[in-house]
C-alpha cells in the first residue's frame, strides 16, 4: 500500500466508498492525514469500511456537514458525476469554495513524482493491452506494477524506486481527476464515443481523454493509434498547442511509412529512418487487427522503456490474452470455441465477427440501447445464431430483416450444446463457435465473468461428453 505523507496533517475529503474510496482512505489514514468521508449508499460504507485502522463511523459526515467546507482537497471516486448529467452536490460546494478535486491516482503521483509513469487510455483496448505490456516487462525483468480501471486501486500498489514503472489503465472519469500527474509514456489507443452520459458530449470526452497528455515533457512518448478517425485529428490538436514530447503512430490495420503496425501477425517497426520487422506467429490468443493495433501500443512503449525488441516480440508470442476477451477455450473436432463475454455491445461483438469465419455466433442478454443493426456487414459470416435472454425476440426480428438464421435458446447452457451439435454436423474445415452476446449479462448473470465462466464450462461438459481427454 502507498502511504500518502505528502498529505500529511492536511484535511481531505473522500467522497465514494467503492473499491478506490476504501484504499484511498486507507493510504490518507497511513499517510497521516486528517479525513473526513462519504458515499450516498449507506450500505456501502458499512460493507467496505472493515479493513480501515479507524472506525470508519468516526470519520462518516453526510454531504450537509459543515466538516465538508473545510477540507483541502477532495478526493472524488471516479464514478461520481463531476459535470454530467447534473455535477455531484459535493463537485458543486467543493468549486464554490475553490477546493481542488483530484482522484487516487494524483495522490499515489504526488507521493512517487520522480518514479515512471507509463499510462494507457482509449474507448477500447485498454486492458488487453495494459495487461500485455505487464507480461512484456515481467519477462524482461523490468520492475513494473499494474493498476487503474483495470480493478486495482493505484494506492494499492507498493512503493517503486526510479527504475521502477507504474503501469497504469486510465479512464476519462480518472484522466478528469488528475491534475500534474505526469504520465512519461502516455498511449491513447483509439477514440470511439463513449460515456457521453457522463461527458455531455463526444467532443468534452475527447477532451478528457487528451489530459493523458497534458504534463508531458520533451523526454515523454505520446503513443497514438490511428486505426479510428480522431487518431490523427488528435495529433494535429496536440500540435496546435505547442505539444513538445514524441509523438509515435501505431496501426493494427495498415503499415504506417513511420510508425509502429502489426499487419497479419508481422510487426513492422519504422521509426527514426530505422525499418525493421518481426514475425509475431500465430496469434491465436490475441487475433485480429484490433490486437494488431494493442499489440503495437504496447511494443512501442516496451521498447521506448528500455526493452530489446527480440525480447519483446517472444514475451508477445507467449502471452495468453485475457479472459472472456476473444478467449480461446479449446478446439474439439474442428470446431474453435471462443469466449467474448466482455463484448457487452454492439461495437464489441463486431471486433469477433470480423475476426473469425464460420461462426455459430451465441448472442443475446440484457439489450444496450442501439440494437445489433449497426452489425450487418458481417451478418454475412455467421452461420447460424443461438439467441438468449431478454434480448433474444428483438435480436430475432433485426436478424429476420437480414435473412440470418436462428434458434431462440432462452439459456446460455441450451445455446452452447445447439451451436456445438450444430457445428460439428457441418463438419466444416474450421468454425467457430463464439460467445459475444453484444449484451450485457444482468438479466441471468451477476457479471459477465460468471457468464464467461459458466460458457467454459459447458464447452468442458461437452468435451467429457464426447469422451476426449481434457
Ligand atoms: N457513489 C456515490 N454517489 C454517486 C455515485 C456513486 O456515493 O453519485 C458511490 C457508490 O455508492 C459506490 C462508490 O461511489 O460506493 C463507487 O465508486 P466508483 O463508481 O468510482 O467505483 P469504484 O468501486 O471506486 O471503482 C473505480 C472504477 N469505477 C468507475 O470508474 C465507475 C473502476 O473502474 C476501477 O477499476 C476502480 O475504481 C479501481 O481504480 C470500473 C469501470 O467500470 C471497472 N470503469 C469504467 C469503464 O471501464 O468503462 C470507466
Ligand atoms: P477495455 O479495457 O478498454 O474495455 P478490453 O481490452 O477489456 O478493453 O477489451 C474489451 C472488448 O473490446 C474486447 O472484447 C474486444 O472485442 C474489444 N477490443 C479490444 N481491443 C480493441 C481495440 N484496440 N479496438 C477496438 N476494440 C477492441
Amino acid at each position: 500500500m502507498i502511504e500518502a505523507t505528502f498529505f500529511c496533517n492536511k484535511k481531505v475529503g473522500v467522497f465514494g466508498l467503492g473499491i478506490s474510496g476504501i484504499s484511498t482512505l486507507s493510504s490518507l489514514i497511513a499517510g497521516g492525514a486528517k479525513v473526513i468521508a462519504w458515499d450516498d449508499n449507506a450500505s456501502n460504507n458499512l460493507q467496505y469500511g472493515k479493513s480501515l485502522q479507524i472506525p470508519l463511523d468516526k470519520i462518516l459526515f453526510n454531504i450537509q456537514h459543515l466538516e465538508w467546507e473545510t477540507i483541502d482537497y477532495l478526493i472524488l471516486s471516479p464514478g461520481i458525476a463531476l459535470t454530467h448529467p447534473v455535477p455531484h452536490p459535493i463537485v458543486t460546494l467543493a468549486k464554490r469554495l475553490n477546493i481542488p478535486i483530484i482522484c487516487d491516482v494524483e495522490i499515489l503521483w504526488n507521493n512517487y513524482p520522480t518514479t515512471n509513469y507509463l499510462g494507457i487510455t482509449g474507448s477500447n483496448g485498454k486492458s488487453t493491452t495494459t495487461s500485455l505490456i505487464n507480461h512484456i516487462f515481467k519477462s524482461c525483468d523490468i520492475p513494473c506494477q499494474v493498476g487503474g480501471n483495470i480493478g486495482i486501486p493505484v494506492l494499492d500498489l507498493e512503493p517503486m524506486d526510479n527504475n521502477g514503472i507504474y503501469v497504469l489503465e486510465l479512464s476519462s472519469f480518472q484522466l478528469d481527476l488528475i491534475d500534474k500527474t505526469t504520465i512519461n509514456t502516455a498511449i491513447l489507443l483509439n477514440i470511439t464515443p463513449d460515456h457521453i452520459d457522463r461527458h455531455g458530449s463526444f467532443e468534452n470526452y475527447v477532451e478528457s481523454k487528451l489530459k493523458i497528455f497534458r504534463r508531458q515533457k520533451e523526454s515523454d512518448i505520446a503513443i497514438i493509434g490511428v486505426d479510428c478517425p480522431m487518431g490523427e485529428k488528435v495529433i494535429s490538436t496536440l500540435n496546435q498547442r505547442g505539444y513538445t514530447g514524441q509523438i509515435i503512430r501505431i496501426s493494427g490495420k495498415r503499415v504506417l511509412s513511420e510508425g509502429i503496425s502489426v499487419v497479419n501477425e508481422v510487426l513492422y517497426y519504422n521509426y527514426h529512418s530505422k525499418n525493421l520487422s518481426f514475425n509475431l506467429g500465430n496469434l491465436q490468443y490475441i487475433p485480429g487487427s484490433h490486437n494488431g493495433q494493442n499489440i503495437a501500443a504496447a511494443f512501442t512503449a516496451c521498447i521506448t522503456n528500455r526493452t530489446n525488441p527480440e525480447a519483446i516480440i517472444n514475451a508477445i508470442k507467449s502471452f495468453k490474452g485475457l479472459k472472456h476477451r476473444m478467449q480461446f477455450i479449446d478446439q474439439i473436432n474442428n470446431v474453435i470455441f471462443i469466449n467474448d463475454s466482455k463484448a457487452t455491445n454492439a461495437e464489441a461483438a463486431e471486433k469477433a465477427l470480423l475476426t473469425f469465419d464460420n461462426i455459430f455466433w451465441i448472442a443475446g442478454g440484457k439489450e444496450k440501447e442501439g440494437g445489433i443493426d449497426s452489425l450487418k456487414d458481417v451478418f454475412h459470416k455467421i452461420k447460424h445464431t443461438f439467441l438468449i435472454g431478454e434480448a433474444q425476440n428483438n435480436f430475432a426480428e433485426a436478424l429476420n430483416k437480414y435473412q440470418v438464421k436462428y434458434t431462440k435458446c432462452e439459456v446460455l447452457q441450451v445455446a452452447v450444446e445447439q451451436a456445438a451439435k450444430m457445428a460439428f454436423a457441418e463438419n466444416l474445415p474450421n468454425s467457430y463457435v463464439v460467445l459475444s452476446p453484444a449484451c450485457a449479462s444482468y438479466d441471468q448473470w451477476k457479471n459477465f465473468e460468471i457468464r464467461g465462466e459458466a460458457f467454459c464450462k459447458y464447452v468442458q461438459n461437452i468435451k467429457n461428453n464426447l469422451g476426449i481427454a481434457c
